[in-house]
């Protein structure tokens, strides 16, 4: 019903009364008053009164569930979570997942997280106005497969960055995503598996979207805000929408036909090519970035000729590309 009103206002070139609203909806003018009050709760600028009309003249920078549900695939509807405040979005989607609850896709968003999670148990700062979610899918794909994903989930927010701000991300191995070098983007992907193959899985995602890059943490690197690197505010539903639509779209490739997406990551690598020094559980590599292979995993060729793989660990670019000497 919200959706509707919203939708008409949205739509409306002038004030459209509580009556006209009424009777489209079927409902009484008290109700449309009541869903009126609930949106002016969320922020939704509307003036008027149902006598006079009313209009939109403000939409907030909030999340809105049936807001997203209209813009994202249709097996998403009734299947996205909009929270103002939550521990951490992978947590909130695996406890659903794991009780059997969104099904077969869905969606947790928040506007901020207090205790967002990085790899290996570190923390992620996540103040409002970044982009915290976390997707869960049940692809029937291996658990060897599912590796995958984290290739996969780069390639499609990078897209998505790329389409809806026009800055130009890049990925450092396997799924930092960087904007002019600075990171802006980290993804954690986790699963659940039932003998060998994938039962659920969930691609959490953290991006800094719009907020002052003050609150960002001095240690791990340089960060960034997408805010701070376009110059201005950028559309976060637009951004959930392309990330969500890039993910969905690409989910069925975890199996079969991955070669295209490897290229597509290979085209937005910041890694390939370059001096890298890795840090595989506190053991540290140097060498030159040669390639990935057709899982995503990091070929690196040391100076003395050797060509290791890897497929966790912490990448540290070097200074200067070059090829191995
Ligand atoms: C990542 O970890 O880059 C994955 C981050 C995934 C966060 C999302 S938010 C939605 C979902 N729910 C969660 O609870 N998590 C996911 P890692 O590569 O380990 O990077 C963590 C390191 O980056 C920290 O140790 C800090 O040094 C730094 N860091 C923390 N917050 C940051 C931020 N907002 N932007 C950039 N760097 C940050």
């Amino acid at each position: 019903m919200r959706r509707r009103i919203l939708e008409t206002l949205k739509n409306a070139t002038a004030p459209v009364s509580g009556q006209a609203l009424a009777d489209e909806l079927k409902v009484s003018r008290t109700a449309v008053w009541k869903h009126v009050r609930s949106l002016r709760l969320l922020g939704y600028d509307i003036v008027g009164s149902p006598k006079i009309g009313y209009n939109l003249v403000g939409v907030p920078d909030v999340f809105v569930r049936e807001e997203l549900e209209a813009v994202l695939p249709p097996e998403y509807t009734g299947r996205v979570v909009c929270v103002d405040r939550i521990g951490s979005t992978n947590d909130a989607a695996k406890d659903m997942a794991a009780a059997g609850k969104l099904k077969p896709v869905g969606l947790v968003v928040a506007e901020q997280q207090t205790e967002g999670r990085g790899r290996f148990g570190r923390a992620w700062v996540s103040p409002r106005g970044g982009l915290w979610m976390s997707l869960v899918s049940r692809p029937r794909i291996p658990v060897v497969a599912a590796g995958r994903t984290a290739i996969l989930a780069a390639v499609a927010v990078a897209e998505a960055i790329a389409d809806v701000t026009g800055l130009e991300p890049k990925i450092k191995w396997p799924n930092d995503l960087l904007v002019n070098g600075k990171k802006v983007c980290g993804i954690l992907t986790e699963m659940a598996a039932e003998l060998a193959l994938v039962e659920y899985l969930v691609i959490g995602i953290g991006l800094n979207a719009n907020f002052p890059t003050s609150m960002l943490p001095e240690s791990g690197g340089v960060a960034t805000t997408l805010m701070a690197e376009a110059g201005g505010p950028v559309d976060r539903t637009a951004l959930i929408r392309a990330i969500v639509t890039g993910i969905t779209s690409a989910l069925p490739s975890l199996g079969d036909g991955f070669d295209d997406l490897i290229k597509r990551w290979k085209e937005l690598s910041e890694t390939l090519g370059r001096r890298v020094e890795l840090d595989v559980g506190g053991r540290r590599i140097e060498g030159y970035a040669a390639d990935v292979d057709t899982d995503g995993a990091l070929v690196v060729e040391t100076a003395s000729g050797e060509r290791l793989v890897f497929r966790a660990g912490e990448v540290t670019l070097q200074k200067g590309g070059g090829s191995c000497e």
